[in-house]
C-alpha cells in the first residue's frame, strides 16, 4: 500500500470530504508498516475496500415545528463495516451533519467498535436537523419523522443506532416508540441507550465519561504517574462531558474547566455533587450556552469566546466535537504545563495538534481507544436484550473496566515504541485495524 495513491483514489471518490479524508489518513499512516509486511492484505486489496463503507442510506424528513411551518432535513445512515458484528454507531443531531462527517465516523466506530473486544460492525447516522432552541414538542416529531424513514433499515441483528451529540435518552425513546409501532416488533434491542424500565443498561449513561477515565488512569499508571490531586480541564458540558467530570473528581482530580460555544468556565475549586447535577440541567434546557454556570455557582467565572485549553491545567479532556483542538490550542496547552491528553470526542484534535503533542513527548492517545467505553456499554445493553435480563449496576461497571483494561493492553502491544514509550495513536489504529482485516480476508470477497 502507498498511502498518497489510496488518498488520491478516495479524493477522486469523495473530493472535497476533508473530515473523511483526514481520518482515513490517519489510520493509513499509522498501519502502512504492518500492511506492507502482510502480502495477504494487498492481495484481497483490504484496505481500498475498507476504507470504502458498505453503502450509505439518505432521505428526507419533513416534519411540522410548533408555529405550524413545514420544515425539511436530511437523514442518514452510514453502513460501513460489517465485518465483525451487525452495524452498530450513534446517531448525530447537528446543524453541521453532512455526508462527510457520517463518512468520518462510521470509519473510526468500525476500528473502535473492533477495539471493544465486542462483536459490532461500524455505522453511524444523523441528520442536519439542530436540536438547539427547540421544544420537547417538536423533538418529538422530528425524531418520530426520523424513524419514519430508518426502521426498514435496522434490527437488533442488522443495525443498532444509540446516541451521539444531540441524540440523548429523550430522543431514543421518541425514536425507539416509532419503531415499535411501525415494525411491530418489540424487541428493545434495536437500539441502545435506552431508559432503564424498557431495556436500558445501568450505566450506558455514565460509560464514555467513565471509561475514558479508566483508560486515562491505565495511561498514566503505564508511564508511572497518577491522576489523584491532578487539575482536569475539559470541553463540552454535554453526556461525555458529565460521565468525565464525575468519574475524574470520584478519582480524586480537580475538574477545573468545563466549556460551551459561548465560552469556559473557570471553576477553581472543583466539582461538587450540585455542579456535576447542574450540568445535566444546562443540557436539558436545549440552550447550548455555559454561561448560567458561573450564576449558579458564584467560585467559578465564566470568559466569553474563550476554549476549555485556556485554561492551565495537567490533564486536558476533549469531550465535545471533532477538530475542538487545534495546533494553536496545543501550543497553549503545553506553554502552560499539560502533559496528558486523552480525546474523548471523535477525532476531537486536528493533526497539527496530535503531532504537536506526540513531538513534545507527552502523553496523548485518540478518541477511538479513550471513548470506546460508550459503545462497550451499548455491546453489554445487547447483550442484557438478547438473554431478557439486567446486570446489576456494578457489574456492568467492572465489564467496561476490564474492556477498557483490554483496549489499553491492545495499545500497548501494537505501539511500543523502540524506546519503551507507547505511540497510542498507532496502537489502537493498528490493533482496530488487525481484527477487521483478519474477519474481511476469512469472508471472502463480498
Ligand atoms: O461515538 C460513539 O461511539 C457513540 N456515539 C456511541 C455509539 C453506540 O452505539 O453506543
Amino acid at each position: 500500500m502507498n498511502v498518497n495513491n489510496v488518498m488520491a483514489d478516495l479524493e477522486r471518490k469523495h473530493p472535497g470530504e476533508s473530515e473523511y479524508l483526514q481520518a482515513v489518513r490517519e489510520v493509513l499512516e499509522s498501519i502502512e508498516e504492518v500492511y506492507n509486511e502482510h502480502p495477504e492484505f494487498e492481495k484481497a486489496k483490504i484496505v481500498e475496500r475498507m476504507v470504502e463503507p458498505d453503502r450509505i442510506i439518505t432521505f428526507r424528513v419533513t416534519w411540522v415545528d410548533d408555529s405550524g411551518e413545514i420544515q425539511t432535513n436530511i437523514g442518514y445512515r452510514v453502513q460501513f463495516n460489517s465485518a465483525i458484528g451487525p452495524y452498530k454507531g450513534g446517531i448525530r443531531f447537528h446543524a453541521a451533519v453532512n455526508p462527510s462527517m457520517l463518512k468520518f465516523l462510521g470509519f473510526e466506530q468500525t476500528f473502535k467498535n473492533a477495539l471493544t473486544t465486542l462483536p459490532m460492525g461500524g455505522a453511524k447516522g444523523g441528520s442536519d436537523f439542530s436540536p438547539k432552541g427547540k421544544s420537547d414538542a417538536e423533538i418529538m416529531r422530528f425524531c418520530q419523522a426520523f424513524m419514519l424513514e430508518l426502521w426498514q433499515n435496522i434490527g437488533p441483528d442488522t443495525d443498532v443506532p444509540a446516541g451521539d451529540v444531540g441524540v440523548g435518552g429523550r430522543e431514543i425513546g421518541y425514536m425507539y416508540g416509532m419503531y415499535k409501532k411501525l415494525a411491530r416488533e418489540y424487541n428493545t434491542g434495536v437500539l441502545t441507550g435506552k431508559g432503564l424500565t424498557w431495556g436500558g443498561s445501568l450505566v450506558r449513561p455514565e460509560a464514555t465519561g467513565f471509561g475514558a477515565l479508566y483508560f486515562t488512569e491505565h495511561m498514566l499508571h503505564q508511564a508511572g504517574k497518577s491522576i489523584e490531586g491532578k487539575t482536569v480541564a475539559i470541553s463540552g458540558f454535554g453526556n461525555v462531558a458529565w460521565g468525565a467530570a464525575t468519574k475524574a473528581t470520584e478519582l480524586g482530580a480537580k475538574v477545573i474547566a468545563i466549556s460551551g460555544p459561548d465560552g469556559v468556565i473557570y471553576n477553581p475549586n472543583g466539582m461538587t455533587p450540585e455542579k456535576i447535577e447542574y450540568m445535566l440541567e444546562l443540557r436539558a434546557s436545549n440552550r447550548d450556552i455555559v454561561a448560567p454556570f458561573a450564576e449558579r455557582f458564584p467560585d467559578a467565572t465564566f470568559t466569553a469566546g474563550k476554549k476549555a485549553w485556556s485554561v492551565k491545567c495537567d490533564i486536558a479532556l476533549p469531550c465535545a466535537f471533532q477538530n475542538e483542538l487545534t495546533g494553536d490550542d496545543a501550543k497553549e496547552l503545553l506553554a502552560s504545563g499539560t502533559w496528558c491528553v486523552a480525546e474523548v470526542s471523535n477525532m476531537g484534535c486536528t493533526p497539527e495538534a496530535i503531532e504537536t503533542f506526540q513531538k513534545a513527548g507527552i502523553l496523548f492517545a485518540p478518541g477511538k481507544a479513550v471513548n470506546a467505553g460508550g459503545v462497550a456499554t451499548s455491546g453489554l445493553e445487547m447483550t442484557q436484550n438478547a438473554q431478557h435480563l439486567s446486570w446489576a449496576a456494578e457489574e456492568v461497571d467492572a465489564k467496561l473496566h476490564y474492556i477498557m483494561s483490554q483496549i489499553h493492553s491492545a495499545c500497548v502491544r501494537y505501539g511500543e515504541q523502540p524506546d519503551g514509550r507507547i505511540n497510542y495513536v498507532k496502537g489502537a489504529n493498528i490493533a482496530g485495524f488487525m481484527k477487521v482485516a483478519q474477519a474481511m480476508l476469512e469472508q471472502g470477497v463480498v
